[in-house]
Order: structure tokens, then C-alpha cells, then sequence
């Protein structure tokens, strides 16, 4: 489990300079895919990437608040992409927030609508 999410915590890290879902689908292209799509179908479910997303923020919260601070993401997320993702203007994103924004991001990388990315 602490590998897996250090594993995710790196991934994401990697991917800095790109959106959500713009890091998503390069994470495919780049031979990531196996990561995320658990079940081996060989597309990667509306479910699959819920729970990799989860694992990432379990991954990111550091200090194990259920928040992430913008230290926690410092390196990961712009300050523009932090106050998007901050739905609530509180200074830190929790889980509620985290998921809503990469949902969102599978939903717009979903471009043909049934639920899975190829
Ligand atoms: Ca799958
Ligand atoms: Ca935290
Ligand atoms: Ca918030």
C-alpha cells in the first residue's frame, strides 16, 4: 500500500505541468495504463480511475488531515489549477474537492461518453 501510493504520489508529481486530464491521457500513452486499468479489459473505467485518483490523494496528504494544503501540492498543481480545484475558497482542497475536479476531467477526456477511456 505504501508503495502504491508513493508510486501515485511520484506519477502525479511527473506530470506537473499538465491538467488532470491532459496527465491522465499522457499517463496511458506513456505505458501507465497498466496502473490504472485494474481489471486488464484494457480500457480504463470510470471506476478504475476513481479509486487510482483516491489513492493519489491519500498519497498526497501528507500529514494525513483528509486536506490537501498547497504545500502538500506545491509541486503538483499551479496556483491557477489550486484555486480551481478549491471549490469552497478555503485554502485547501479535501477529498470531496479533489474527486469533483478529476471527475470532471474524466469526463471531459471521455470524449465518446461511455464511461471508459480506450
Ligand atoms: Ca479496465
Ligand atoms: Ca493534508
Ligand atoms: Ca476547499
Amino acid at each position: 500500500m505504501m508503495n502504491k501510493a508513493v508510486l501515485v504520489a511520484a506519477f502525479v508529481a511527473c506530470q506537473c505541468t499538465l491538467s488532470f486530464a491532459q496527465a491522465q491521457t499522457a499517463a496511458i500513452h506513456q505505458g501507465h495504463k497498466d496502473q490504472l486499468d485494474t481489471n486488464k479489459d484494457g480500457t480504463v473505467q470510470r471506476g478504475e480511475y476513481q479509486t487510482f485518483m483516491a489513492a493519489a490523494f491519500t498519497g498526497l496528504d501528507k500529514n494525513k488531515d483528509g486536506r490537501l494544503s498547497k504545500p502538500e501540492v506545491g509541486t503538483i498543481l499551479t496556483v491557477e489549477q489550486f484555486s480551481a480545484t478549491d471549490g469552497d475558497a478555503n485554502g485547501s482542497i479535501s477529498q470531496a474537492e479533489f474527486m469533483n475536479r478529476v471527475m470532471a476531467d474524466f469526463a471531459a477526456a471521455d470524449r465518446s461518453g461511455d464511461g471508459a477511456l480506450q
